[in-house]
């Protein structure tokens, strides 16, 4: 192995144009590339191409950024590479400091030179124009992902469509009726139009949110007994989701991460009030109405307003401003049963819960067998704002303020 020693690469030969833009910086400063490894790629009016490099070894130094017009002969990047490779690369070397060939000053504007052998950059990877490359960076699309139809495999701004189609996930996974039809008799039925929309929704909502579901287990034999009684002398009747809406309220003002909405990339929107929306189960399919400012709510307001709601769901007399507006949603199957589920996030909120149906059980207290009653919940929480231990938190947040019941 020779010593190491630190060289300047140079922008090969550009044919005709005398500058071209510097699109894409493709290393940074410390990377280890090596030879034919792609450096920058390079600009025209009329062509891009790859600039690779003749030499393996570490980069030390960028004099140029993405956006710079550059010139044949400009030092661009500083390498330290090995004395001996340097040495076996001399050739190429003295080749890219010589004057361009005959041939070469023939060369087509839309043609870059390989500084290596003055030979047209091998582009066979990543053929393609400028405008297709523009829409490439536009969209986030790696074109080297992208197969070529155009001469010498370029890519067509046909290509990139169909790339971008076959990338979609495949529709919404309907099934062929035409393949059901042989296999016996069938109705057809046409979905309400808030079935069908839900449908969609939800279906976003699975596929772009990163769902996680925690499950907790909260004691409610203390707050049965305080809601019957407190039942005897309401005019409303409060059930266990009176209980859950007023306690959440509390748990989202003490993490505020759970009342937010993520607005860009790495920007969260967190919201100082607080709507909890209800999932209603009616004829039609499911629908949200939202409980406005549950922060200030005492159970007995929480309860009215789920009787309201709930009922004007039921008989389509819900108004736009009572669905929307949601920060965090809660959906109730409650005594429609369940062990356990894991609801789907209603964007653009981050998180929800999920009551499933009470039950009663036998556990050892101090030495003595007791019944206790336990309503099980579960919080599904968008993983790209919510890590593990901030559900749990919330959880036991949640759990020890329900268990208190009302003070
Ligand atoms: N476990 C056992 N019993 C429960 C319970 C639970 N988790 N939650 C409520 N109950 C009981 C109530 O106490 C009440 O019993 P009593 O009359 O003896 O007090 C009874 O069940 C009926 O309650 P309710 O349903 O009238 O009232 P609610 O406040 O619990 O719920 C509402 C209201 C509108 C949320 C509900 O009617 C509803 O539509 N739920 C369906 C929501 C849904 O479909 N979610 C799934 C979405 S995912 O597809």
């Amino acid at each position: 192995m020779g010593s190491i020693k630190e060289i300047e690469i140079k922008i090969p030969n550009l044919g005709e144009a005398e500058s071209t833009e510097v699109i894409e910086i493709s290393v940074s400063v410390g990377d280890k590339v090596s030879t034919n490894d792609p450096l920058i790629v390079l600009e025209s009016e009329k062509a891009a191409m790859e600039v690779p490099s003749d030499f393996s070894g570490k980069v030390t130094k960028i004099n140029i950024k993405e956006g710079d017009n550059v010139s044949e002969g400009q030092p661009f990047i500083c390498m330290e590479v090995d004395d001996k490779s340097s040495q076996e690369n001399n050739t190429k070397d003295d080749l890219q400091k010589s004057e361009p060939s005959q041939k070469d000053e023939k060369a087509k504007s839309n043609e870059l030179l390989n500084p290596s052998d003055n030979k047209p950059i091998n582009t066979s990877s990543i053929n393609a124009g400028p405008a297709v490359r523009k829409i490439a960076r536009e969209l986030d699309i790696d074109l080297s992902r992208v197969n070529g139809s155009g001469k010498n495999f370029m890519i067509t701004k046909d290509d990139l469509k169909n790339f971008i189609h076959s990338s979609k996930p495949k529709g919404n996974n309907y099934a062929d009726i035409n393949i059901l039809k042989e296999h016996g008799s069938y109705n057809l039925e046409k979905q309400s139009k808030i079935r069908s929309l839900g449908a969609k929704n939800l279906h976003d909502s699975w596929v772009s949110i990163p769902h996680v579901t925690h499950f907790e287990e909260v004691d409610i034999t203390f707050i049965e007994k305080q809601r019957k009684e407190m039942n005897a002398k309401s005019k409303v009747k409060i059930t266990p989701l009176a209980y859950l809406v007023t306690n959440t309220a509390k748990a989202l003002k003490e993490f505020p991460i759970f009342n937010s909405s993520l607005v860009g990339e790495g920007e969260l929107m967190i919201k100082q009030y607080i709507n909890i929306g209800i999932a209603v189960d009616t004829s039609d399919g499911l629908l949200v109405p939202v409980i406005k400012s549950a922060d200030e709510l005492s159970i007995e307001e929480a309860a009215e307003n789920i009787i309201h709601l709930a009922e004007k769901a039921k008989n389509k007399k819900l108004l736009q401003k009572n669905l929307s507006g949601g920060t965090f949603s809660i959906s109730s199957l409650g005594f429609m049963g369940g062990t356990g589920f894991t609801p789907i996030i209603n964007p653009p909120e981050v998180a929800i819960i999920g009551v499933s149906r009470a039950k009663k059980v036998l556990s050892i207290v101090d030495g003595e067998v007791t019944e206790k009653n336990i309503l099980p919940i579960s919080l599904s929480y968008d993983h790209r704002v919510i890590n593990g231990a901030d559900a749990g938190n919330f959880m036991n947040f949640l759990k020890d303020e329900i268990e208190k019941g009302v003070t």
